[in-house]
């Protein structure tokens, strides 16, 4: 039976009552939450000028990159974003203090110190109530993003479905934290090391926005296509910015947006299939699990490809800097 048309008037009340309950509530958090962040010089003008901002996250050059590589690539990102006309704002914990933005010798405490753990959102409190520090990955960053009302955020690939999670239950946070924040985050899809087709079934299940940039193909990482069909294609930031306005429209903002940036040059698909393989049987041989599982089979490509997956990494990184760069400004 159809509901009568009171009937349908009071749920559509009832219905824009919890909307703004959620929005109200959510704000409120952010305005509570908003007082535990430190904001580097640059982003906090950047803030008072309503420039447009990127966030960057910290895990990539804790856990994900070499030193002293690391270090250099961070700084080459920050640069790209504010070529592009934005304001980098890498979000990180030390000593306690949850930062957004960091002072160059704050980026270089991030990617040289020994005492960086990599912590997701369940972590953030415990490091912050402990005084310690911590690089924040893809979930971590993009929630105090979100918290300090930063819009765009790039990254490399996204943490998602293990290989054997019907076992290991292991399933990045980045997946569960993308379902639950206004966020828009540039990526080169999920890593290769990851089960591609489980992971876009999660983020079907999850309701994240999937977008491929001048693709129809969702990238695989150090690959430019993992071998799975996309269905929605964008070819320009404009569109990109006009899809995260609609999401505000249609109510589904606190669904982020998923832009599947491919690296132009990938990775040679045998070379690339061989160090997979390696880097499972090692890391299963060495009984390697849980957080550790994404640093060590990063750290095997650079070791294992004598550097080519390191260089492909960092154009990974770059390129989705200067795309989410242009749309921050896009968004202006
Ligand atoms: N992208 C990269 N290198 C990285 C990561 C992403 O090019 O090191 C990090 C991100 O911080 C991401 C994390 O959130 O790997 C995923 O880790 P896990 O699978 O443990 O959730
Ligand atoms: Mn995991």
């Amino acid at each position: 039976m159809h509901p009568s048309a009171p009937e349908m008037k009071k749920s559509k009340e009832l219905s824009a009552i919890n909307a703004r309950a959620y929005l109200l509530i959510t704000s409120a958090k952010v305005v509570h939450m908003k007082s535990a962040i430190r904001f580097s010089s640059e982003v906090s003008a950047a803030m008072a000028a309503k420039k447009p901002i990127v966030a960057l996250e910290s895990t990539i050059i804790s856990h994900g990159l070499p030193r002293p590589t690391n270090l250099s690539v961070a700084i080459e990102c920050e640069e790209i974003v504010r070529t592009y006309g934005a304001i980098p704002a890498t979000i990180a914990l030390l000593d306690g203090v949850v930062h957004v933005g960091l002072e160059v010798n704050e980026l270089q405490a991030i990617a040289s110190r020994d005492d960086i753990s990599k912590a997701s959102i369940r972590d953030l409190a415990i490091i912050v109530a402990s005084g310690k520090s911590a690089a924040t990955t893809v979930a971590a960053t993009a929630h105090i993003a979100a918290v300090a009302g930063i819009k765009i955020f790039a990254t490399g690939g996204l943490g998602g479905v293990h290989r054997g999670a019907n076992e290991s239950f292991d399933e990045s946070a980045d997946l569960t934290a993308l379902s639950q924040l206004d966020m828009t985050v540039v990526c080169a899809g999920v890593k290769s090391i990851l089960d591609v087709h489980a992971t876009l079934e999660r983020l079907e299940t999850l309701a994240i926005g999937l977008v491929g940039y001048k693709t129809n193909r969702f990238p695989g990482f150090y690959l430019t296509d993992s071998g799975f069909e996309l269905e929605h294609r964008v070819d320009s930031a404009e569109e990109i910015s006009a899809i995260i306005r609609a999401r505000t429209s249609i109510g589904t903002q606190f669904k982020s947006l998923i832009v599947a940036n491919p690296v132009l040059k990938e990775m040679n698909r045998a070379v690339h299939d061989r160090i997979l393989a390696s880097g499972l049987e090692r890391a299963a041989r060495e009984g390697i699990e849980g957080k550790a599982v994404t640093p060590f089979l990063l750290e095997h490509f650079h070791s294992a490809s004598e550097g080519e997956s390191l260089s492909i990494n960092t154009e990974i990184i770059k390129s989705n800097c200067a795309l989410a760069a242009k749309i921050a400004v896009a968004l202006q």
